[in-house]
């Protein structure tokens, strides 16, 4: 299938998909937020792939934010539409069993902010820089931003980004924890793509259990969290993967994992 503002690239088994609308710094329109929930139906279905990398085209911008020259003259239905579709992407991105890693390869703004966030881990380059400036335009953030930043932060700094639309650089986002390693621009990829493959070199079904329960366990209290895990773990030992692994390990061979 063809996205016109999305290309996606394999290597391997991890799908990279990168925004490229280079021109407006790859701001979300509405048809890159359908395509991009099409394309992550899409990859959900496909069983060659256990990672997707969300990028930015150019060196600018990962996402610069949603449009805001289509969100300016929204009605009410019409913004509710938006927003319906918007949640539906997070929600997606958020249940999906493959494991999502953002290179942030310059700005995330706003919506560009809130779709790195969606991810299960972030990388950025030097010049990532991110910010919620939505309360500027009279807005606040619709796409799980006052979410999942409480979630990442605490509710003391995530008011103060919030509230501010303050932009941070890619070393206090790490230093607040919010970025897991910060790299060159120009290896970006290729160093996102090494930590791809050794999270591919994993069992699928167990990678996804972990992403699942963790997942679950930051919206529950934790001994429902608990319970989860304990019934995620034993549904695992039903796995060929379990019985694989565990095998490898005592013959002193490298697992082959086959995702079943
Ligand atoms: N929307 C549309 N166009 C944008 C854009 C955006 N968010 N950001 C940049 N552009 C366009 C600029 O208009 C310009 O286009 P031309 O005028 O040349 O045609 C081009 O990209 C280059 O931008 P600049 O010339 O401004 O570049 P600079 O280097 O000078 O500045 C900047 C870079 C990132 C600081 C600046 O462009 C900027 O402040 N951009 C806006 C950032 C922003 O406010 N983002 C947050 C938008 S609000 C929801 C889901 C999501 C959201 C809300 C609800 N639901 C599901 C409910 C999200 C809301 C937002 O993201």
């Amino acid at each position: 299938m063809d996205y016109k503002f999305l290309d996606i690239s394999l290597v391997s088994t991890s799908a990279i998909v990168k925004i490229n609308r280079v021109e407006k710094l790859n701001a979300l329109n509405g048809e890159i937020i359908n395509n991009l929930l099409m394309l992550f139906e899409n990859i959900e279905e496909d069983k060659n792939i256990k990672v997707v990398i969300l990028t930015g085209a150019g060196d600018k911008a990962f996402v610069a934010g949603a449009d805001i020259y289509e969100m300016a003259n929204l009605n009410t239905i019409e913004a509710y539409q938006f927003a319906k579709k918007g949640t539906n992407l997070l929600k997606f991105i958020d249940n999906s069993t493959k494991i999502i890693i953002s290179a942030v390869n310059g700005y995330a703004l706003g919506g560009g902010f809130e779709l790195a966030l969606a991810a299960d881990i972030i990388i950025a380059s030097k010049n990532a820089k991110f910010g919620f400036p939505e309360v500027t335009l009279g807005i606040i953030p619709g796409f799980g931003g006052t979410q999942n930043l409480p979630r990442a932060l605490g509710p003391y700094l995530a008011k103060e980004l919030i509230f501010s639309g303050r932009i941070i650089d890619s070393l206090e986002a790490f230093n607040l924890g919010l970025v897991n390693k910060i790299v060159e621009p120009d290896k970006l990829i290729d160093i996102t793509l090494e930590l791809a493959k050794k999270i591919s070199s994993n069992g699928f079904l167990a990678l996804s259990a972990a992403k699942e329960s963790i997942n679950n366990g930051l919206n529950v209290g934790k001994n429902e969290g608990l319970n989860y895990e304990s019934n995620l773990f034993a549904k695992l030992f039903s796995t060929n993967d379990q019985k694989e692994g565990m095998k490898a390990f005592l013959e002193k061979r490298k697992p082959e994992f086959k995702n079943m």
